[in-house]
């Protein structure tokens, strides 16, 4: 027998709006860091932000909320490319074809002043446009306003939240601000229409879709001040498992669930060496290690930290070169598991790889470089002619590389 309480619950329910609410898709990004993967497997990485977006899809088809919303970053390069707008295009019509609305800004990686061959976006689509507008529609008994921007050109460091309308407190009608961009003195990334939480408390807005951070984050819980994160973790630094939030409100309470929807994951795996005696022991752990991710994550992405190494470990581990551990390790892994790279904890005793004395003064020497002793390091080879257009940036991560890789160049040779 159904209770009086759930029946209650129920209605309660169909008053209340749902939408989904993404940003940073960064269709087909070439995922350009990654240089050393097999070209069937970079073929199907490249694939992963379309499947993700597939995957937002599905939900939306089955779930068919009142709308759906997208802040930004929708495309990763400012020329859109023509593989992106078609699939992106594709998936907007299923969800028309299901009756449902979809809002849009672009951000700062498919600003508008981007060229890119002309591609129309169905009926249902409403993109916004380089100021500050309103969209408004009834859902049921709601009146919802949607309020947002697309970013005219790439950098925009003016505070735009300022051109977002306040809303009167009892105004009847559910506010959303779609915003792309940062918090006013966030050091960790570049400037882009900065704001303050509470210059978007100020709004009076039921709702705050961020995008640009590629992190999830909930600045701020009611009303929800809400990154959802990236779509699909592109490198490293965008691990774990990548998603969109299902959003239900104007009742009591708001309900945000998180759907997860990345199609790789990328992750690190610290492995225990205290005991690793034979490679093969460390083999096995590597796998293990990486088969739980797998179970939780699906494909994943890793990089793998080696720690408390045992005498022993050391000893084993310095009879051959970094890139011949790491190709042993790919070697056995499964399909589902690709190692990027891998790394030893320092130790202070022992004899091991990172340990001779002279690895660890040519390892010295490149850690005390800063970015202009790099700079001139790099002069030959980013200033030349034919190889500065296929090189990757000078970066952290590609010092990194370099580091490691002159570490393995010296081991090498000692070893010979
Ligand atoms: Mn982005």
């Amino acid at each position: 027998m159904v209770k009086l309480e759930q029946i209650f619950d129920r209605k309660e329910q169909e008053k209340m709006i749902r939408f989904l609410h993404a940003a940073d898709l960064h269709l087909d990004s070439p995922f350009k860091g990654i240089t050393d993967m097999t070209a069937d497997r970079l073929a199907g990485l490249r694939e992963s932000t379309f499947t993700a977006f597939r995957n937002l899809i599905r939900h939306a088809l089955a779930v068919r909320p009142d709308f759906v919303l997208l802040a930004g970053d929708i495309y990763d390069g400012e020329d859109r490319s023509l593989r992106a707008q078609k699939r992106f295009h594709d998936g907007l019509e299923q969800l028309g074809a299901a009756g449902i609305p979809v809002f849009l800004s672009h951000g700062n990686h498919d600003h508008l002043s981007g060229g890119w061959v002309r591609f129309g976006l169905p009926d249902n689509v409403t993109v916004f446009g380089p100021v500050v507008e309103t969209y408004e529609l009834t859902v049921r008994e709601h009146k919802v306003a949607i309020h947002g921007f697309s970013y005219r050109e790439r950098h925009i460091e003016r505070a735009m939240i300022t051109d977002y309308p306040a809303a009167a407190p009892d105004d009847g009608i559910l506010h959303i601000g779609m915003l792309h961009g940062s918090i006013a003195g966030d050091k960790s990334h570049a400037v882009y229409a900065p704001f303050t939480k509470e210059s978007l408390l100020q709004k009076n807005y039921a709702y705050w879709a961020l995008g640009h951070i590629h992190k999830r984050q909930l600045l701020h819980s009611n009303p929800p001040i809400v990154y959802p994160g990236c779509l699909q973790g592109r490198h490293k630094n965008e691990p774990g498992m990548k998603g969109f939030y299902d959003v239900e409100l104007g009742g009591p309470e708001v309900s945000m669930q998180f759907v997860p929807c990345s199609a790789v994951v990328f992750g690190e795996i610290e492995v225990d060496c205290s005991h690793v005696r034979h490679a093969t022991d460390w083999l096995n752990a590597c796998l293990a290690k990486a088969g739980s991710m797998t179970a939780r994550t699906g494909p994943v992405i890793l990089r793998v930290h080696n720690c408390r190494l045992s005498e022993e470990a050391e000893q084993l581990f310095a009879g051959a070169p970094r890139a011949e551990w790491l190709e042993i390790l790919r070697e056995s892994a499964g399909d589902d598991v690709w190692f990027s790279g891998l790394d030893f904890e320092p130790s202070g005793t022992g004899s091991g790889l990172g340990d001779s004395p002279l690895i660890r003064s040519v390892m010295e020497r490149l850690s005390g470089w800063d970015a202009e002793e790099w700079q001139s390091v790099l002069a030959d080879v980013y200033q030349h002619a034919r190889s500065a257009p296929y090189l990757e940036p000078a970066d952290e991560e590609r010092q990194q590389r370099v580091k490691e890789a002159a570490a393995d160049l010296v081991a090498g040779e000692l070893a010979k």
